[in-house]
């Protein structure tokens, strides 16, 4: 719930400021891109205030139809020492220095930070935080936002929401509560067009498709196929953008399987660690492994090699299985 003196405060640092940086995660996925958008627009439908929308890393093909997607700005191509009187950091992750890459430089020297997250951590990074752990995606808190405050939105603004709630709760299937389905209710009756955004979302390259069918059927079953053990090598990593979100969406159908495991060989010693889970949770294998995340849907990025991590992850799996026995 957003409080009164939370609005309060966003009002008067947003109506002060003369230049105000919007980013969120390196490799910004649906809801970090869509988060910053939305919000972006939001402040200069409201404030009449131009907005900076910045990015580190690879924007995955699939959110190429975004609307406003070319307002993100690569943090290299801004000037060295353009002052930042506002930064909103935007669903951040456990991580939060770690996570935001090249754009931090623009949250060291802002002379306000403001934080929106849905993401459970240990520190801050704003002194304005707009955080709530039950939403299913950031741009929940942008909507919520928007509703407390009685702002104008448009039509685009409702496709990026959805766009963001589509991407972050997998359709859906990740939602905590019934919050992103009374937003989408709200956004499909002032036009949003759900079909639309999934037909958009369907755009990847056919190297990445074919890739992420090669590591399907590569995919080692463990613990009588209760565990489903998924792997991207680094040859392959470079064919897909993104998360192989389709591994694991593919491997999640299949009868029997309750834990999905996907490694990515980012780097020779340097492995994303995807965890899904059907009514089980990863949680704490993620956090064993030194990441986090939520109950159902969580991960971690290890400096190790493919193979010791594969056995790390087993290892922690064995005792998980056996916990649930
Ligand atoms: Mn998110």
């Amino acid at each position: 719930m957003i409080t009164q003196e939370q609005l309060d405060i966003f009002d008067r640092k947003i109506r002060a400021a003369d230049s105000i940086f919007l980013f969120a995660h390196k490799n910004p996925d649906g809801d970090a891109m869509c988060s910053v958008l939305s919000l972006a627009r939001l402040i200069e439908l409201n404030y009449g205030k131009d907005v900076t929308c910045v990015y580190d890393g690879n924007i995955p093909n699939n959110l190429d139809g975004v609307p406003l997607r070319k307002r993100l700005r690569f943090f290299e191509k801004i000037e060295e020492d353009t002052p930042v009187d506002v930064a909103i950091v935007m669903d951040m992750d456990h991580r939060v220095t770690h996570n935001i890459g090249g754009p931090a430089k623009f949250m060291e020297c802002a002379k306000f930070v403001i934080e929106i997250d849905h993401h459970q951590k240990e520190g801050k990074s704003g002194v304005l935080c707009i955080n709530d752990d039950t939403a299913a995606a950031t741009a929940e808190i942008v909507y919520e936002l928007m509703k407390r405050a009685g702002w104008e939105w448009d039509f685009v603004i409702g496709r990026l929401l959805m766009t963001a709630i589509i991407t972050d709760t997998g359709c859906f299937k990740y939602e905590k509560n019934g919050n992103a389905l009374r937003i989408a209710a709200d956004l499909v009756d002032s036009g949003v067009d759900i079909q639309r955004i999934m037909s958009e979302l369907g755009n990847k390259p056919r190297k990445t498709i074919v890739t992420e069918a090669e590591s399907v059927a590569a995919t080692e079953f463990y613990f009588k196929n209760r565990l489903a053990f998924a792997v991207i090598d680094n040859r392959q990593y470079k064919n897909i953008d993104g998360r192989g979100e389709t591994v694991l969406n593919l491997l999640g159908q299949m009868h029997g399987v309750e834990y999905l495991v996907l490694l990515k060989e980012q780097k020779p010693d340097q492995i994303g660690v995807s965890l899904r889970g059907r009514g089980r949770p990863v949680n704490s294998v993620a956090v064993a492994l030194g990441g986090g995340g939520h109950e159902y849907a969580a991960g971690a990025v290890m400096r190790d090699t493919l193979e010791n991590v594969k056995k790390k992850v087993l290892d922690l799996f064995g005792k998980e299985v056996r916990k649930k026995c």
